[in-house]
């Protein structure tokens, strides 16, 4: 069969080898004017943008929200309207690993949604738990080393992760969940999804709500047990990733059915827990779910370095009807998403086409490196100007930091409403929600992270802490630690 596709270089000039270097004769040196074998190394050698500090692997896809309700009392966002079909892209991930990492080590999943609407783009960045592991952001970078790695042997440490979390017990609702079930799901179909903070929401009116985002599963909740997710390891390192992409080139298109948690505004300071505190849930018996639409994912990534590996996603990336809340977690990853994408893939990475919103852009940003996007010549580069540039108009913006905020700064924790606790939440999880085979299965993945490397001089207190979680579980943790020490 003819070919008639040739090689050219990066700038489409035909090249004449793809296999020989251009040599002084057959044993001579290499001479450095075969610019193709020096385009070749050097392009080689920046192939890899530095990984993501957490999250660094993962896997994603397309899909599209299609909104089936009519939840136009709470928002104006126009991807919640009702009928609205908005084309999106999800990243899934673990958060500790590298990006060659296993996908089936014990971790939370992030569950990284971009919604490309006709006012912007929206990214809802959160995690398969509806809760984290800390509340101030000022605590994030000591908190992941605690998960990585060594800073001697470059080895992952049991001990700093027990010791982390029982010196910060605000950590026991997400160690509760980390340890059951969903801290291995089956696959990324099988998981559920969670905005995880509070947001807001405005409506036409102008009147705020405060939500909660839940995108339930359509394939069910499936886990693996921890024997299996260790088999899988080690045999088939990129198994959800491979799940997610054969599922959909099948034409298994996985879905899930969002839904929202709705508080009024003037409920937040007499609810019973902080509902600014990522490290707390809303009970559904207060905030039942509300069913907003369904999400499809339809479309695996051509090229996944260009679609998914660049792909950057920022809770700064708000529309408006849309807001944030008093959320101090949420409030940081506010500036720092935004950072990391300037510092991964640089000061114009939302001009690639994974990133580019599909309304037009009419900003004031110019040049830097990479330029691609740039406005019509006649466009003053400058605002205010009497030349037609374009002009911020508040109507149209989101208004998405509003609230009414104390006046004095201070350094200081959560106020704490009346069932509020580090403990208490993390307590329902374990008595209210699972069963007896759940809290077995609970008990003996602590057991064995536990075993698993964990300095003995902490066992007191890794014992107290699950016992302030549940006296019945403090028991079992300790017998099985001490009866496998
Ligand atoms: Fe992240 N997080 N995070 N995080 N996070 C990143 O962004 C950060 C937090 C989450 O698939 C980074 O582009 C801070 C909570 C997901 O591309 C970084 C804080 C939740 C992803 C970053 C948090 C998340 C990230 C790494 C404390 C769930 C992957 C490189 C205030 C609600 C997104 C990057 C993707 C990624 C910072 C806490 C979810 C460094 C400072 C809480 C799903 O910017």
């Amino acid at each position: 069969m003819s070919n008639t596709r040739f090689t050219t270089n990066d700038v489409g000039i035909p090249v004449a080898s793809d296999d020989e270097s251009l040599t002084a004769g057959t044993q001579g040196p290499i001479l450095l004017h075969d610019h193709y074998l020096i385009e070749k190394l050097a392009h080689f050698n920046r192939e890899r943008v530095p990984e993501r500090v957490v999250h660094a692997k993962g896997g994603g896809a397309f899909g599209e929200l299609v909104v089936t309700e009519d939840v136009s009392a709470y928002t104006k966002a126009s991807l919640f309207q009702p009928g609205a079909r908005t084309e999106s892209l999800v990243r899934f991930s673990t958060v500790a690993g590298e990006q060659g990492s296993p996908d089936t080590w014990r971790d939370p999943r992030g569950f990284a949604i971009k919604f490309y609407t006709d006012e912007g783009n929206y990214d809802l960045v959160g995690n398969n738990t509806p809760v984290f592991f800390i509340k101030d952001p000022i605590k994030f970078p000591d908190f992941i080393h605690s998960q990585k790695r060594l800073r001697g042997s470059g080895l992952r440490d049991h001990t700093m992760q027990w010791d982390f979390w029982t010196l910060r017990p605000e950590s026991a609702h997400q160690v509760t969940w980390l340890m059951g079930d969903r801290g291995i799901p089956r696959s990324w179909r099988n998981m559920d999804g969670f905005g995880s903070h509070t947001y807001q929401w405005i409506n036409a009116a102008g009147e705020r709500f405060w939500v909660k985002y839940h995108f339930k599963t359509d394939q069910g909740i499936e886990f693996l047990t921890q024997a299996e997710a260790d088999t899988l390891a080690g045999t088939d390192p990129d198994y959800h990733r491979a799940d997610l992409y054969d599922a959909i080139e099948r034409g298994e298109f996985p879905s899930w059915t969002l839904h929202v948690q709705i508080m009024p505004v003037a409920e937040a300071e007499t609810y019973r827990f902080n509902p600014f505190d990522v490290t707390k849930v809303w009970s559904q018996k207060d905030y039942p779910l509300v069913k907003v639409g369904t999400w499809t994912l339809n479309r695996n990534p051509r090229n996944f370095f260009a679609e998914i590996e660049q792909a950057a996603f920022a809770p700064s990336n708000v529309v408006p009807g849309i807001g944030l809340s008093p959320d101090k977690m949420l409030l940081g990853r506010v500036f720092s998403y935004a950072d990391a994408h300037r510092y991964r893939i640089g000061a114009n990475h939302a001009q690639l086409p994974v990133n580019a919103p599909k309304n037009t852009v009419d900003s004031y940003s110019q040049d830097g490196n990479m330029a691609y996007r740039f406005n019509d010549p006649s466009t003053p580069v400058y605002a205010p100007n009497s030349f037609g540039g374009p002009h911020a108009d508040p109507e149209r913006a989101g208004d998405d930091g509003l609230w009414t905020f104390g006046t004095e700064a201070v350094r200081a924790g959560y106020v704490e409403h009346r069932e509020d606790g580090d403990f208490v939440q993390a307590g329902i999880l374990v008595r209210e929600v699972l069963d007896d085979a759940a809290r077995d299965r609970l008990a003996n993945n602590i057991i064995g992270h536990v075993l698993g490397g964990t300095s003995s001089a902490l066992y007191e207190r890794i014992f107290e802490y699950w016992r302030n979680v549940d006296a019945e579980l403090g028991k079992k943790v300790e017998a099985g630690v001490l009866a496998g020490a």
